[in-house]
């Protein structure tokens, strides 16, 4: 396979809005994060994912963009842009995007002329259609809750949205509009970007003409998902894409995929595929229902530890996935994967270690190095996610009482991992000498950086060695090139697996218990390269596991 400048990177990706304030808005801005490159330097960052920060009215927090050439004034300026892309670049940092191109905002202007004209040159770049009769064009159902089709007042005109009625659907079979999207990445890369993280892009391809189909709940629609199953020929889109753009800057990309179809993903991510990575969902899908989060379940360790070996022995023959246990639209992965009676400091090392090290790009979601947790919403007044607003509905609908509705959303809410960063026990975790857009986790004097970066047994701490360890001369091609194999996966709440590299072998195994667990493991051990104990003894292949350790060493 053929080596790329990015497949031993590994990244972090920003909440501008919850990372850091520098101007007392109460909002995360570039200059906050330009402020913090250091931070991110230590930390040893290659790689930043910016969530969006165009112009945009927020109404899905910037995944609704009504100027692609712009900064929206509340993150900063351009030349805050271009300066954070050069001072990051000076510390060996590329920056990605975030790009948003199944959908812009309605306040776009492409979409206020279409609604001037829906007839118009305009009206084509997004899906307009009759209504029929006093009915949507088609029951689907948008993603945010409600029908997918807006009606355009004064007409019989709807036009459609996969996500909130504010994200109106750029029509992609439209040359016009894939044109005018290509021109625009374009003049983003040549402003030094490393490339892009690419949103919801498996929504780009409608099975047309839109027709109903079999409704699955009692408000008579259908998931969106099930018309993407039918869906055929999203490819020739993203090879276009790939072709007109990214490959000529040798950009990294990684798309947002849920639901490809297995036999096609050497196509999303392989060698010539049309991104260099798309992130694993696997973990975050566990126990999640296409009901409503009322009907999720809890994610089993051992089903974690199935979702993940089974997803690395899919990958390993065809490229690099990109491994999360969090990110901006899932609850913290400590509080999915850790029961909550086991939640320790020990135990979130353990969790970072089975998946930083697995085969691919390993992607942090910011605070993630802190271990930062869910957080409490005392009422939905607290909530601020659109995603979350809906799914109290649903909850309701399926005849919960508010104080039960309010428990489970809380549980899945977007906004647990898009509470402000904790960088300090000071008012406000540092993050803002303003009022905070939405308000801190109230465990902040206990879990922020100030305290974790002075105490070499924190979290961040182990961290920062992982993050070492893997970009090590002498481990960095087990750990980035090395085969994935399994290790006694018959042994519950034992997750243990083996990278074999060229000429070095590195075990990681991990007692995801708080019971103590005795092993006989296949291969002895060389040397002990990182734990989450005090002590630890590995000498022999017959092995005592704590409650809750993980070890990775170099095996013979
Ligand atoms: O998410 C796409 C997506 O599929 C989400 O709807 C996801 O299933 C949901 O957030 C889980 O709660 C992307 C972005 O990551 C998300 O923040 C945006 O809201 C969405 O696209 C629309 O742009």
């Amino acid at each position: 396979m053929q080596k790329k400048w990015w497949q031993d990177k590994f990244a972090y990706q920003i909440y501008p809005k919850s990372f850091a304030d520098s101007d007392g808005d109460g909002i995360g801005d570039l200059r906050g994060i330009i402020n913090k490159l250091d931070y991110l330097q230590e930390l040893g960052v290659d790689i930043v994912w910016l969530s969006p920060i165009f112009c945009s009215p927020l109404a899905d927090q910037g995944y609704d963009i009504s100027d692609y050439y712009n900064i929206d004034p509340k993150f900063g300026t351009m030349a805050d842009m271009e300066e954070l892309i050069a001072k990051a670049r000076e510390k060996n940092i590329c920056i990605l995007m975030d790009l948003v191109v199944n959908h812009c905002s309605d306040e776009h202007i492409w979409f206020k002329k279409a609604m001037e004209e829906p007839e118009g040159r305009y009206g084509k770049y997004f899906y307009i259609e009759e209504g029929k009769g006093e009915e949507p064009p088609c029951n689907w159902r948008s993603y945010f809750g409600g029908s997918a089709w807006e009606r355009i007042p004064g007409t019989n005109k709807y036009y459609f949205h996969a996500f909130h009625k504010k994200q109106p659907d750029l029509n992609w079979e439209n040359e016009e509009v894939r044109q005018e999207i290509y021109k625009m990445i374009n003049w983003w890369l040549d402003k030094g970007l490393g490339g892009f993280r690419i949103d919801a892009i498996i929504n780009i391809k409608k099975v047309l003409p839109f027709k109903d189909y079999e409704p699955d709940r009692e408000d008579g629609m259908v998931s969106i998902r099930t018309m993407l199953k039918e869906a055929e020929g999203v490819g020739e889109f993203l090879s276009e894409m790939k072709r007109e753009t990214f490959e000529k800057y040798d950009a990294f990309t990684v798309g947002e995929v849920f639901d490809a179809r297995v036999e096609e993903l050497p196509l999303f991510f392989g060698e010539d595929g049309y991104f260099s990575s798309i992130f694993e969902f696997g973990p975050a899908l566990i126990g999640k229902s296409d009901n409503g989060w009322y009907d999720c379940k809890e994610a089993e360790r051992e089903v974690y530890k199935e979702v993940c070996f089974k997803s690395q022995l899919k990958a390993d023959k065809i490229g690099f996935m990109s491994n999360i246990i969090e990110n901006h639209d899932e609850p913290r992965g400590v509080n999915e994967f850790i029961p909550k009676e086991d939640l320790s400091e020990k135990s979130k090392k353990l969790l970072a270690a089975v998946y930083f090290l697995q085969k691919g790009i390993p992607f942090i979601y910011q605070g993630q190095e802190l271990g930062m947790e869910n957080t409490v919403f005392h009422s939905m007044e607290e909530v601020d996610d659109i995603s979350t607003r809906d799914e109290y509905q649903v909850a309701l609908d399926a005849g919960y009482s508010e104080e039960e509705a309010l428990r489970i959303v809380s549980k899945y809410s977007r906004d647990n991992a898009r509470t402000p960063f904790q960088w300090s026990d000071e008012d406000n975790a540092g993050f803002t000498k303003g009022k905070p857009w939405l308000a801190l986790n109230p465990n902040y004097p206990v879990i922020n950086a100030a305290e974790q970066i002075k105490r070499k047994t924190s979290v961040y701490y182990f961290y920062k060695e992982l993050i070492a360890l893997r970009k090590s001369e002498e481990y960095k091609e087990t750990f980035v090139y090395g085969e994935f194999e399994p290790v006694l996966p018959e042994v519950k709440n034992f997750m243990a697996y083996l990278r074999k590299g060229q000429d070095k072998n590195i075990l990681v195994a991990a007692n995801f218990q708080k019971e103590a667990v005795t092993l006989t493991l296949p291969v002895t051990c060389k040397k002990v390269l990182l734990h989450n104990d005090e002590d630890i003894r590995m000498e022999r292949s017959t092995v005592t596991f704590q409650g809750y350790q993980v070890v990775v060493m170099e095996v013979k």
